[in-house]
């Protein structure tokens, strides 16, 4: 039976390990931090952390097997971004698959679609600004970011957000359980390559942004757009 949703797990998944800063350090920071929050109870909801392949369409089904076996109150899912320097609250996710390397099995698709057929893009339903001004007030940095890119990260959050919104679908009668989901990218980790963040500090940011996104139904209004 289903865990009531008084009781349903937070889901937060990373990534293993990959491309050129994978291979040298064995580290993959998104998984490294929501590692850290395995267990612990966050606004009254358990955290289940797991790590997902970084591979096109086996994280995505082992994602949805997470959500079958979990029936988790909310699921974020996390990556890691080289070169930014913020956690990144991610907007969107786009229909495409464009891999400018190959994942960690050796596949590289360039302009297919996540879900043939399916709708071109799909917002985040986090409170996502309400999530930036909350890391940010615990002095770590966090910013907007409009783009998920088009490999594996954007990936698995376009099958995350198309399997929350299929779900939404009455098929027992019963009212749908709204489950909100989205996806983090973080930062490189110091020894990984610059710009960085401590680990400390995105465990931190990550356990506000987690409370938040449980406690805030309504997102805040204050601009998160880029000027160009
Ligand atoms: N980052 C990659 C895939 C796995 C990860 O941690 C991305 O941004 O797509």
């Amino acid at each position: 039976m289903a865990p009531r949703r008084s009781t349903a797990p937070i889901l937060l998944t990373g990534f293993a390990p990959f491309g050129e800063a994978g291979q040298i350090t064995g580290i993959n920071p998104s998984w490294q931090a929501v590692r850290a929050l395995q267990g612990e109870v966050i606004e009254g909801h358990a955290v289940v952390a797991a790590e997902l392949p970084t591979v096109f369409g086996v994280a995505a089904d082992a994602l949805q097997r997470l959500i079958g076996q979990h029936q988790p109150a909310l699921v974020i899912c996390l990556g890691q971004a080289g070169g930014r320097k913020a956690i990144s609250l991610e907007r969107v996710a786009v229909n495409i698959d464009d891999a400018s390397q190959p994942d960690n099995q050796g596949q590289q698709p360039i302009d297919s679609p996540v879900v043939v057929g399916g709708p071109a893009a799909y917002f985040s339903t986090l409170p996502i600004k309400a999530m930036r001004d909350a890391i940010q007030a615990i002095g770590v940095a966090a910013e907007i970011s409009q783009t998920a890119g088009t490999y594996v990260c954007n990936h698995v959050f376009y099958r995350l957000m198309h399997a929350l919104a299929q779900d939404k679908k009455p098929m027992t009668g019963q009212p749908p359980a709204e489950v909100r989901g989205g996806f983090i990218h973080v930062p490189y980790l110091p020894g990984q390559g610059m710009p960085c963040m401590p680990l400390d500090d995105m465990v931190r940011g990550l356990r506000v942004a987690v409370a938040t996104a449980m406690s805030t139904s309504q997102d805040i209004r204050r601009s998160g757009g880029a000027t160009h």
